[in-house]
Parts: C-alpha cells; structure tokens; sequence
C-alpha cells in the first residue's frame, strides 16, 4: 500500500521550515487523499494511470513507451481509434495487460522558454482534463508521472508546482470529491527530492 501524504510527513519528518511559506494554510482531509510514488507507473494497481503522450496517441519513449509496451498491442490499437488529441487536452482508454484498469493519455506541451506563459497554461490544463476524465469515469485512484519534463523538457520544478496546484484545486473542489487518491509518481531520486520539497507548500500539516 502506497502511504498517505500523512503517513509520508510522519516518516520523513517532512514539515515546511517556514510555515507562512505555504500557499494554503489548511490541507484537512487532502492529506490523506495523496501519495508521493517513486518507481514505474506501469506497476500500479489503480483505477487510472496517466500517460504522458504525444499528440497522435499511439506511443513514443518515455512513460510513454514503457505503458504501451506493458499493456499491449490491444492499447495502440484502441488508441488509433481517437484520431490524436490537442496538446492540453486528455482521453482515456482501457488498461489492457497493466495492473492499472485504465489509461488517461493527457498531451503536455513541448517546453519553449519565450512561452511560459502558454506552457504554464498548458500543463495546467493536461492535469485538470484528466481528473475530470477520472471522476467523469468514476475512477477514485489516478495516478500521474511528472507530465513534459522528460523528452518534452518542461523544468522540472516549475512543473511539479503546477501539478501540486491543479490537483490540489481539482480535489477540493465539488467534481474532486468523486476521486478518494491522487498518486504523484517521481523515476528519479532528483525528481523526488523536488516533490518531497514542494508537497508541504500546497499540502501543508495542519
Ligand atoms: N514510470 C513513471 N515515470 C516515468 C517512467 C515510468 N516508467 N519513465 C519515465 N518516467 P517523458 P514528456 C518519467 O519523457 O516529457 C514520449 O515520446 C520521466 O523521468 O516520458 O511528457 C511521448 O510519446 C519524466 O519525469 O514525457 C511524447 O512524444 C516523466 O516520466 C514525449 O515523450 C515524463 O517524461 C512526452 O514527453
């Protein structure tokens, strides 16, 4: 079982030094409703993983790659039947061979540093269509890796603040509460080390 923000706070003792440095004072019940996961998305057993896809759907590297090689040949094929998908934006198919009971293929942007602004909006866009694709689907579990800061080479801390922001929003609010958990999956020691840092700030103790 994959533990709690909660039960991670406790065994990591991680607490922000400066509380006022918290973008949101009271965390409640979302503390139990996040997970931080080191490790393949392709070994979780939950309702649906995110793919960090590309605009035509049918795989590439990447998390990607390593999906559509867990689940089979029977994935591209569902996935060739949705005619690609804007960047943004997110759909969903079957898990086939994963653990994982469905796939939400979200499209983040390719980074470009003279549009931030639009990346930002982007990113932002790709975790929120997928929890309403989630809880549209009555999926309680989603999982996400860290969406464009691989191959599509977004900074990896700059993402991780939007992917704590939106989530955090979405779960609090009246279409949220359809999702019981929101697992963020890090592959690196580094990237962990930013979601371990960044987590309190949205999902402070309270
Ligand atoms: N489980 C979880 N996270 C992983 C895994 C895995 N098995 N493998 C890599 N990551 P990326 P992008 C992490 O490049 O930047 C593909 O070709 C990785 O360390 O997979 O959105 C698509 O088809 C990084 O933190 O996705 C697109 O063309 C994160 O997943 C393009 O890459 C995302 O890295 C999308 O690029």
């Amino acid at each position: 079982d994959i533990p709690t923000l909660r039960q991670l706070y406790k065994l990591a003792r991680l607490i922000p030094a400066e509380p006022t440095a918290a973008k949101y004072k009271h965390s409640g019940s979302l503390l139990d409703r996040v997970s931080l996961y080191q490790g393949t998305i392709t070994a979780l057993e939950v309702d649906a993983i995110v793919n960090a896809a590309n605009k035509s759907l049918l795989g590439g590297g990447g998390v990607d790659g390593a999906i559509h090689s867990a689940a089979g040949r029977k994935l591209v094929e569902e996935c060739r039947t949705l005619h690609g998908c804007e960047t943004g934006d997110a759909k969903i198919t079957k898990g086939y061979d994963l653990p994982a009971k469905h796939v939400i293929h979200a499209v983040g942007p390719v980074y470009s540093s003279h549009h931030t602004q639009t990346c930002a909006e982007l990113l932002a866009s790709c975790y929120r269509r997928s929890m309403e694709l989630a809880a549209q689907n009555s999926q309680r579990h989603i999982a996400f890796p860290s969406i464009s800061t691989g191959i599509y080479g977004y900074p990896v801390e700059d993402a991780t603040h939007i992917a704590l922001d939106e989530v955090r929003g979405f779960l609090s609010s009246e279409s949220g509460s359809k999702i019981d958990r929101a697992i963020f999956v890090v592959w690196s020691d580094h990237d962990k080390g930013v979601y371990e840092d960044l987590l309190p700030l949205y999902f402070p103790l309270d």
